[in-house]
């Protein structure tokens, strides 16, 4: 039944746009969700969503060395079906507290797992029902779903890359169960994260046998949805190491090269989050980036990683150079078709009050608001875009830049050219420019 009349943050009411309140934690200064920016509403640039895991399930904030520091009151002495009730109740007034319209889950954050595959598929339709009936209540939908497949023991030697078949079918059955149950929803995606999917040691594995099993899973998934006339669109989520040393999908060219390679790539998408990106070695917005410009980018887990920790420590998005970065390759790609900005992110675990998970949000929705806002007159003012045209112009200007480029050229003219011309003349890559200029969008 659903306990909807009851609030479990009886002390704040609806976030609202309030620019000019300094010092008010709980209001907007910059997310103005109905306001339009180049053309669209800032909601529908930013499609924001909660993540269920961090935010509701979690583990009281325990760490490697240390237990939970915090309790939520509102799960009492609740258990299985009941306490996941609860915290959809929870879940639901804090998203529509907060005017966001999107959430996300894997399969056990939302429904406990049974003793059998049956149990635990009973579980999810029960929670399913439920979690339908809030949707409608408040018209807050499903951006995407997914199938956990490192929690449970089961899992230690990888999901769909496991050794063994048995268990690559039990990761089958969830897989197919989530796309069962996110239909059911309406998700628009569908996402695989292989937290397990990689190897500790290459002694003991077959490297190209896993990955021919993943690209079968991927397969099968694939025709399976066809048959069944499902649409989310698939996502993979790239990670290069943690909770494993290595993961196969380690960054975006990666994935992107695993999928032309088992001949996927008109079925999936990528989710990228920018704090695997700097645990892959790159900037934060690279994979962003590189995604966006091969036309894959289909959704973003949007957080932070600390540079000192190294980890994926899933900060909350504060930085305002990144969420520019990041709002500037969005405005360059139209926005997003099926996917959004979900915060994969945790309160740390010194923050304690249930208020810290809406200072978090609305902090970095008001990062990215603002990011939005300056990204845009970045655009169109096109200062920096006409820089690195600039840079690039004999591309365009030499006849042979061209030639070139439309692989009409032959090695011969090349060296041709090169000893016509003699020696080019040095010009300045002007980086130090360029920050400037990107520093006066965002500082000035
Ligand atoms: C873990 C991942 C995970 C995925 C969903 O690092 O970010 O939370 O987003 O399985
Ligand atoms: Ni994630
Ligand atoms: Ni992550």
């Amino acid at each position: 039944m659903s306990e909807s009349s009851k609030e479990f943050f009886p002390d704040i009411s609806k976030i609202e746009y309030k620019p000019e309140s300094k010092g008010d934690a709980l209001s907007f200064k910059h997310y103005n969700p109905d306001e339009v920016i180049l053309g669209k509403p800032m909601k529908e640039w930013l499609k924001f969503s909660v993540c269920f895991w961090h935010t509701f399930v979690g583990g009281g904030g325990a760490d490697p060395f240390g237990s939970p520091t915090y309790i939520r009151d509102w799960e009492g002495d609740l258990e299985g079906i009941e306490l996941a009730k609860r915290r959809i109740d929870v879940a639901f007034e804090f998203f529509t507290k907060l005017g966001i319209e999107y959430y996300c889950f894997h399969d056990f954050d939302v429904a406990p797992e049974g003793e059998t595959i049956e149990e635990s598929h009973n579980n999810l339709d029960v929670i399913t029902d439920y979690l339908l009936e809030k949707q409608k209540e408040t018209n807050i939908n499903l951006l995407w779903a997914t199938q956990n497949l490192f929690s449970n023991p089961r899992y230690m030697n990888g999901g769909m890359t496991n050794p063994d078949v048995q268990v690559f079918c039990y990761a089958a059955a969830q897989i197919q169960k989530v796309m069962d149950i996110n239909h059911k929803l309406g998700g628009t995606n569908h996402v695989f994260w292989g937290g397990r999917e990689g190897y500790q040691s290459l002694l003991n594995t077959e490297f190209k046998s896993e990955c021919d099993q993943m690209a079968m899973m991927y397969k099968m998934a694939v025709d399976y949805k066809k048959r069944k006339g499902y649409t989310a669109q698939f996502l993979i989520e790239p990670k290069p190491r943690e909770p494993t040393k290595h993961q196969y999908d380690y960054d975006a060219q990666t994935t992107l090269a695993f999928l032309h390679e088992y001949d996927l790539i008109d079925h999936f998408q990528l989710n990228i989050e920018p704090n695997h990106t700097t645990l892959a070695g790159h900037e934060a917005v690279h994979d962003i980036y590189v995604a966006s410009l091969y036309g894959k980018l289909g959704s973003i887990d949007s957080n932070t990683g600390d540079i000192l920790l190294g980890w994926d420590t899933d900060n909350f998005p504060m930085d305002l150079a990144q969420s520019t970065a990041v709002m500037s390759i969005l405005l360059e790609q139209g926005g997003f078709v099926t996917g959004g900005l979900n915060f994969d992110c945790k309160v740390r675990r010194e923050s304690v009050d249930p208020v810290d998970l809406f200072i978090g949000h609305i902090g970095a929705m008001d990062n990215y608001a603002l990011g939005l806002r300056k990204a845009a007159k970045m655009k169109e003012e096109g200062v920096l875009k006409s820089m690195v045209v600039e840079r690039y112009l004999s591309w365009e200007t030499d006849p042979l830049g061209t030639k070139i480029k439309n692989g009409e050229a032959s090695l011969e003219e090349c060296v041709e050219y090169a000893k016509a011309k003699g020696e080019p003349k040095k010009t300045s890559g002007k980086q130090e420019l360029y920050e400037m200029v990107r520093n006066q969008y965002l500082y000035g």
